[in-house]
């Protein structure tokens, strides 16, 4: 009888734990850096192999019309990371040594989990600034407030982005293999301080030995490529630019193989691929026609082949759902003479590669291919593989993760962040009514098919004809003085412009992109 009443309650909770288990599952989001709609194999691209990201898809769901929410990183993600938009605090691309832009108060997804108990982690590139602002970094000290103090409970971070200094990876609060004979200084190098000195690209551009910069990334020499900033000291810290991808697998499989079964954990992988310097590690090159650019994204593949590898030899392969996605857009030329060989969607070839798909412009910009991007979600246990045309976007990862986890928002956290669980689980074949893409300070609504782009400002138009002059052409067409709309059901690629012959269309979006403006976030808009 005891025996029977010992094996009844091992055999409830045996249940309990696998119900448990299924209903909190790992999050693993490998983020890819200015990585388009049409670079991933599943999505189109012919001349790049990613059959790992393609296998991902096969066993998972694939979105076609799933968004990050603005076109450039930093605002990307603060707002999948807060569940508020960009504009609501002016966040903008950050230069190096620019404080933290999420704020304490602010409540983050790696809070949300850790509230339901996961374990979280960020590795890879971070680019939302770092310290407080208040006192400057102490690059030699701790540096925070960082990752740590906004719901990761370990990082190991790129702290801005591979074409800014500091050259150097920071792990939780210090900065890794530094020498206290050669301190870390990022700006200006203090009176009285010996430290190491790097090459001036403004003054030297042959320092540039592993490729000349195009445009910018002319400070800092660093690995004989130009940087954002200036560095002075932290020699022995320096990273490697070629084995950076190996060294974010690295330290992402240690956290997954430290993970135990009875606690779930959330990782953020945020690559640095395809971000300009593309350096690929040596293996990878020439694995394209592309030039570095499809390198690194064949490299960016494996690294996502390695997560899930870890995952299955740890056993949390079932019970995990991954997502892969973007920050933004793609682009070519992004400052560096790094022989890409990419052909857009210009007349005269028709049988390229082009990182946006079919749809219109990329990084930088308000149109789709801004923020368009690959967006897959696989977890064997709960979703049946397949396709998605749901409109959805990562500002919503907040409210919906907590759903997951049974986490209950407060109203004044993730305010611009709604749950769209079913959509992401493969559900809900619609998705979001309506989702804001961002692009500098232009905004645009989607909502079904039907796409409204705001007048630009006279101050946008201003730095337009400024970018023009400098020939940044991929910067120079998204802004326009009168509104603009696409019926993308019809025009998926954003050529004809039909405001003038739809106006009440345009005045009703006009007013719903009002309304999302007003200060108490998407959530709990009131629709007329
Ligand atoms: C730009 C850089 C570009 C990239 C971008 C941020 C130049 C000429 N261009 O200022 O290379 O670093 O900032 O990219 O310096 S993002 O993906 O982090 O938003
Ligand atoms: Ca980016």
């Amino acid at each position: 009888m005891k025996l029977f009443t010992l094996l009844t309650a091992y055999l409830v909770f045996a249940f309990w734990t696998t119900t448990c288990q299924a209903e909190e599952p790992n999050v693993v989001i490998i983020y890819g850096d200015d990585v388009g709609w049409g670079d991933v194999g599943v999505y189109g691209s012919q001349l790049i192999p990613t059959p790992n990201i393609d296998r991902l898809a096969k066993q998972g769901l694939l979105f076609t019309d799933g968004h990050c929410t603005a076109s450039t990183c930093t605002p990307s993600r603060f707002s999948m990371l807060t569940g508020i938009h960009g504009f609501r605090h002016g966040v903008r691309v950050l230069p190096p040594n620019a404080p933290m832009t999420i704020r304490p108060e602010m409540t983050t997804l790696p809070e949300i989990f850790q509230r339901a108990g996961y374990e979280t982690a960020v590795i890879g590139k971070w680019h939302l600034g770092l310290g407080d602002g208040k006192t400057p970094v102490d690059w030699n000290g701790q540096v925070k407030p960082g990752p740590l103090e906004v719901g990761f409970d370990y990082s190991f971070l790129l702290p801005y982005t591979n074409d800014r200094v500091p050259c150097v990876y920071l792990e939780n609060h210090r900065v890794v293999g530094l020498d206290p004979a050669d301190p870390l200084h990022v700006g200006k190098l203090p009176e009285g301080v010996t430290a190491t000195t790097y090459p001036d690209g403004k003054k030297d551009r042959s320092a540039m030995t592993y490729y000349p910069s195009s445009h910018g990334h002319n400070q800092s020499v660093i690995n004989g490529i130009g940087r954002i900033g200036y560095q002075w000291g932290g020699q022995s810290a320096l990273w490697d630019d070629e084995t950076m991808a190996d060294v974010f697998v690295e330290k992402s499989v240690d956290f997954i193989r430290r993970q135990k079964k009875d606690k779930p954990f959330f990782l953020f992988f945020s690559s640095q691929d395809i971000h300009v310097p593309r350096t690929p590690h040596p293996r990878f090159q020439g694995k394209t026609e592309l030039g570095f650019r499809g390198d690194a994204m064949v490299q960016l593949d494996w690294a996502t082949g390695q997560i899930m590898d870890a995952l299955k030899q740890y056993g949390f392969a079932e019970n995990t759902l991954v997502v892969f996605s973007s920050d933004n857009g793609p682009v070519y030329d992004d400052g560096y003479e790094d022989g890409t060989k990419v052909r857009t969607s210009s007349a005269e070839v028709d049988n390229g590669h082009d990182g946006s798909g079919p749809y219109r412009g990329g990084k930088y910009q308000i149109y789709e291919g801004g923020t368009r991007v690959p967006f897959i979600i696989r977890w064997p246990e709960k979703i049946q593989p397949g396709k998605s045309d749901a409109l959805v976007s990562q500002i919503d990862f907040l409210a919906s993760f907590a759903a997951l986890v049974g986490v209950e928002l407060k109203s004044q956290e993730g305010i611009d962040s709604r749950n769209f669980l079913p959509a992401f689980l493969g559900k809900d074949p619609q998705g979001a009514d309506f989702i804001l893409e961002e692009s500098g300070r232009a905004l645009a609504v989607r909502e079904g098919d039907w796409k409204f782009i705001e007048p630009a400002t006279r101050n946008q138009r201003r730095k337009t004809k400024k970018n023009r002059q400098k020939k940044t052409k991929a910067k120079a067409k998204q802004v326009s003085p009168k509104s603009q709309l696409y019926d993308l059901g019809e025009d998926q690629s954003e050529q004809n412009d039909v405001a003038n012959s739809h106006p009440e269309r345009t005045s009703e979006l006009k007013g719903l992109l009002q309304r999302i403006k007003q200060p108490q976030g998407i959530r709990q808009m009131k629709r007329p």
